[in-house]
Order: structure tokens, then C-alpha cells, then sequence
């Protein structure tokens, strides 16, 4: 949904009730109203501090500022006043999404898109910066808006594709950052040069662009360890050991891809390894609801974070009268594959202090169309990390070698719409049931499906399948599915769920795939919401272990 659209007759209706039906309770969230990008994530003087794009007055995109919230956990947020909102001639028509950079001697610099004109549509955009107004807050409730702003102007073919600075890195004696933009169908991230964080030049040649890919929204560019080794790096760190990730967030169909690269740190190109797909068809963070994420360094716990924003499937009216639309998804650690060819997400591990309640299963055998209930949780908000054994993979279904000629993504989703969890199979379809209601009226099944190729190697699909998740006929309820890049010699697959009233997070084999999908069940609400595993394949499954705990509810903002 291009939410770019300005709904004028919503944009500011107030929100007058807030309803808690299907309202997320552990994902970060304001009490109510719209919410959307993650911005400008940093850590400063013992806080996580994290901003996004939000409608102060309803629940439909419009009137954007920067809320912000701080936490010691990532977990449980404190809110704070917005931190941004339009006050000057340079960002009058709205404060859009932007990143945070430390400069030496722990000075954080806000980078923002200011909207000065509502024409051309969807405005005319400028960048700006915004330093605290009290270094020695924790809190950083005040930002200032120097007068020198806007630090940067499109140029006159790019006044409504010229968008959401990244995070800045340091090299060579300068300070560089992205900018998204396009020239008609070319995505284009052009890369800026500063000595002082205030003048910035244009290099000549974009830092990468891409035919066919639309406007560039929000850029993230950052380097990975590549020794195997989990550590997540600063920004600025450059090393010959070290690979480089560039994401970016295509507007034209509302997904991310990235890929693994190289940094020419000399002529400031990036260089993506022929390995991973340039193009829409690469590589996602997340097969599902998942947009215009960011990342930054953890400079407490040496890690990575990845931050993604998850809209709602509900239609506008709805959003209006629940009174609050979209969430963030748990921030996720992200380092690399031992492949080398992809990187792998694991919920940060704070969230699993909110696990209580607790259910265990350990070796039961599911057979051909077996499904078996797991009581005792709150299956409504929850976390569940099962794996499942197979002893054979002789029953894989066979896999056409005509796919391999579609992109990917396109035929994972198809194969999850066509060949859902009610389809019996051979190894597979099996998985969990989630937000089931007490007859199996609604569920939204997240499995794996095994295929085989001719040349006896086998493709693993996943899916979240919204299909039949609800009764209510208004809702977008996509079979999202994706791949998981593995060879199965151990005959066994995991998957990691995190359940939360309208939201169900799922986690492939340690994090190599993973789908989000949004659904809004009117049965298997609260108390009335159950989990099972299943089995529809005629090859039996062993679930090895299964865990599964009712999530307490962390303070939210
Ligand atoms: N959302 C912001 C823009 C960005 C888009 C506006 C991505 O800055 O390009 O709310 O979702």
C-alpha cells in the first residue's frame, strides 16, 4: 500500500478510541495513532534511543513527526516528547526519516528529509540536520534545528526523489552518507562528502543505482564481520577482512532486498559480489510486512540491530476505528551467514526475558494429518521455537525444473498460495498452527514444504499463510513464502515463532529466512486463541523439541 497517498479526509481525524483487540502488546508501538519507519536508532549514555515516522493526530499516514521513546533493553520503552516536528520554513510539510550518526567525542547528529513544498507530489524534499539542544541529557528530549539548514537541495530533476539520509560513516579524512533518490525507473542511493557535517558535496558518480528498481527509499549501508563471527561492526569501521551489506527499500512494490558487497573506499562505489541478485528479486530481511528498516551499531554489546517497520492488512476505515496502525517488528541481531552468501536475524536476546509460563514437548511423532494442540500458554502472545526430525527424504515432492526460470520470491509466494497447509504432501507441509480458533475456523499456519530437485538437491520452503486467518473478508491476506538455503543433511528444521495478537514473527533454521505476516483473527482472539503443530505430509515427522512460553507484557511507552 503506497501510503505516500495523503488521505486528506483522514490524515487528521483524532483518534477518539483505541481498541485493544488486536493491538500487539510486546512489539514497540505508541499508545495510539499511525506509526511507520524506524529512525535515527543510536544508544547514548546508558539508553537505546529509537525515533519513528508518526501521525500525532490519527492512525492513517499524514502530519509526520519524529516520536521518539528510549529504553535500557530495547524491551520496555519510556516515551519522550516528538523530537522532531515541522517548525521551520525547511521542513514545514513534514520531518520524514532519517538516521543518527555519533561524531567524535559522543555527539550524536540527527539527519533528516525535510518536506518544504507539498508540489510535486509527494513533496519537495530537502535534508536537514538536528543536534541535541543538552549533551548532558540522557534523555536527549531537546533537538535544535540550526539556521544554516537545509544542509542539502535536490537537484532540479530529483525534487520529490531525493530522501532519507543514512547513517554517515568516516574515511579518508571525510564524512560520507546516502541519500535515495531515482532518475525515471533508476534507483539510485547518490553519496555526499563532508568535512564538517554541514557542507556536503555530491560525489560525481552515484555511491550505487540499479535500472528497473523505482525510487530508493531509506539506504542502509554498514559492514559485516565476515570470520564467521557475530560481532557487528560501527559503521566506519574498514577493514580487508570486512564485507559491506547495501539495502535498500523499493517504493514501487513495497519491499526491501540487499546485498553483499565491497566498498571501494577510495572512489566511494559500492560493488555488489556477482554471488547476490541486484535487483528485486534479491535477497529480503523478511519475506513478509516488513519496510524501510535500519540498522545500527550496539557500541554496549558489539552487535548489529536491525530495526523494521511491519504496517497493518487492515483497510483505512479500520485503522480509524481502532485507532492505531502499524508496529515495529522486536529489533533483531544481524551478522553473517558462515555461507558468506546472506545474513542471519535472531531477535535480540532481551525479549526472552519476558518469557513465562512454559510448555515442553519433546519427541512425539506426527503423522500423516495429525495435528496435536499445545495447551497451557497464552497462545495469543507468545514465543515458540520448535524443530522438527524427519528419519527419510525420499517423499520430497518433486520440484519443476521450469521454476527455476521465475524469480524466486515470486514463485516461493505462489507455491505457498497454491500448495497451503490443508494440501497434503509428501515431506511436508509441516509446522505450527498459530492464532487458530477453537474449531480451526481461522489459523495462520507457518510451515515448511521439502522439495527435490532433479539433481537430488532439495528446496526448502517456508510459508505464513494469512489465507484463512480471518473471517473478516476486508483484510489484505497474503501466502508469503521464501526459501531457506539449506542442504538438510540432518534431517531436521527449526522454526522460531513470536506470536503477538495481530502479529506472527517467524524465524527459519537460526534465522536464515524469516516472514512476518499481519493478520486480525475474530475468533482466536485473546483467550479464545489457541497453537498446534501439524502434519500433513505422508512422511511421519518427530518433533524433536518444542517450546513454547506465554509472553508477559513489557511497559510500552
Ligand atoms: N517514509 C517516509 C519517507 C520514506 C518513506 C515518510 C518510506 O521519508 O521514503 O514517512 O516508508
Amino acid at each position: 500500500m503506497a501510503f505516500h497517498n495523503v488521505y486528506p479526509d483522514y490524515q487528521s481525524l483524532i483518534t477518539v478510541n483505541v481498541s485493544l483487540v488486536h493491538k500487539p502488546a510486546y512489539h514497540f508501538q505508541p499508545k495510539q495513532n499511525w506509526i511507520n519507519d524506524p529512525n535515527g536508532p543510536m544508544y547514548y549514555k546508558g539508553f537505546y534511543h529509537f525515533f519513528c515516522q508518526y501521525n500525532p493526530k490519527g492512525a492513517v499516514w499524514g502530519n509526520i513527526v519524529w516520536a521518539h521513546s528510549v529504553s535500557q533493553d530495547m524491551i520496555n520503552w519510556i516515551p519522550l516528547k516528538p523530537a522532531i516536528v515541522p517548525s521551520k520554513w525547511f521542513d514545514r510539510y513534514g520531518c520524514w526519516s532519517g538516521s543518527a550518526t555519533i561524531l567524535p567525542g559522543d555527539k550524536p547528529v540527527i539527519l533528516y528529509t525535510g518536506v518544504i513544498k507539498e508540489t510535486p507530489d509527494p513533496g519537495y524534499q530537502v535534508q536537514n540536520y538536528a543536534i541535541p539542544a543538552n549533551y548532558s541529557d540522557p534523555y536527549l528530549q531537546d533537538w535544535v534545528k540550526p539556521d544554516n539548514n537545509p544542509i542539502l537541495k535536490p537537484t532540479r530533476e530529483n525534487v520529490s526523489s531525493f530522501r532519507d539520509p543514512s547513517t554517515a560513516w568516516f574515511n579518508n579524512g571525510q564524512w560520507k552518507m546516502l541519500i535515495g533518490s531515482r532518475y525515471y525507473d533508476r534507483g539510485i542511493a547518490y553519496l555526499y562528502r563532508s568535512k564538517d557535517f554541514v557542507k556536503w558535496t555530491r560525489a560525481e558518480r552515484p555511491f550505487h543505482e540499479k535500472s528497473e528498481t523505482g525510487m530508493w527509499e531509506c539506504p542502509d549501508f554498514y559492514p559485516v564481520s565476515s570470520l564467521g563471527n557475530r560481532n557487528g561492526l560501527d559503521t566506519s569501521t574498514l577493514s580487508k577482512d570486512t564485507k559491506y551489506v547495501f539495502k535498500v527499500s523499493l517504493d514501487e512494490t513495497r519491499n526491501e532486498y540487499y546485498t553483499i558487497g565491497e566498498y571501494d573506499a577510495i572512489n566511494d562505489l559500492y560493488l555488489p559480489y556477482n554471488t547476490t541478485i541486484d535487483g528485486w528479486a534479491g535477497l529480503r530481511y523478511d519475506y513478509g510486512n516488513f519496510y524501510a528498516s535500519k540498522t545500527f551499531f550496539d557500541p554496549v554489546q558489539k552487535r548489529r540491530i536491525l530495526w523494521g517497520w511491519a504496517n497493518e492488512s487492515s483497510t483505512n476505515d479500520e485503522n480509524v476505528a481502532k485507532g492505531w496502525a502499524g508496529i515495529q517488528l522486536i529489533p533483531r541481531m544481524v551478522w553473517m551467514d558462515p555461507s558468506g552468501k546472506q545474513l542471519l536475524q535472531w531477535p535480540i536476546r532481551e525479549l526472552e526475558a519476558l518469557r513465562g509460563q512454559n510448555m515442553n514437548v519433546q519427541d512425539v511423532n506426527l503423522y500423516k494429518g495429525d495435528t496435536m494442540e499445545i495447551n497451557g500458554i497464552t497462545a495469543a502472545q507468545a514465543d515458540v521455537d520448535v524443530c522438527f526430525k524427519f528419519s527419510r527424504l525420499r517423499k520430497a515432492e518433486a520440484y519443476n525444473r521450469n521454476w527455476d526460470k521465475l524469480p524466486q520470491q515470486d514463485l516461493a509466494e505462489d507455491l505457498c498460495g497454491i500448495m497451503g497447509a490443508t494440501i497434503q504432501g509428501g515431506l511436508g507441509p509441516f509446522g505450527i498452527l498459530t492464532l487458530a480458533s477453537k474449531n480451526l475456523e481461522e489459523y495462520t499456519p507457518v510451515f515448511f514444504r521439502v522439495f527435490k530437485t532433479r539433481v537430488k538437491k532439495y528446496k526448502v520452503l517456508m510459508c505464513s499463510d494469512a489465507t484463512l486467518s480471518s473471517t473478516n473478508t476486508q483484510e489484505y491476506k497474503p501466502s508469503f513464502g521464501g526459501f531457506v538455503d539449506v542442504d538438510l543433511a540432518d534431517k531436521k528444521l527449526c522454526l522460531r515463532s513470536l506470536i503477538d495478537h495481530s502479529v506472527v514473527e517467524s524465524f527459519a533454521e537460526g534465522g536464515k529466512t524469516v516472514i512476518t505476516s499481519r493478520v486480525y483473527p475474530e475468533l482466536a482472539v485473546g483467550l479464545d486463541a489457541h497453537l498446534h503443530v501439524f502434519n500433513n505430509g505422508t512422511e511421519p515427522i518427530i518433533i524433536e523439541r518444542l517450546e513454547a512460553w506465554s509472553m508477559n507484557t513489557p511497559m510500552m511507552n
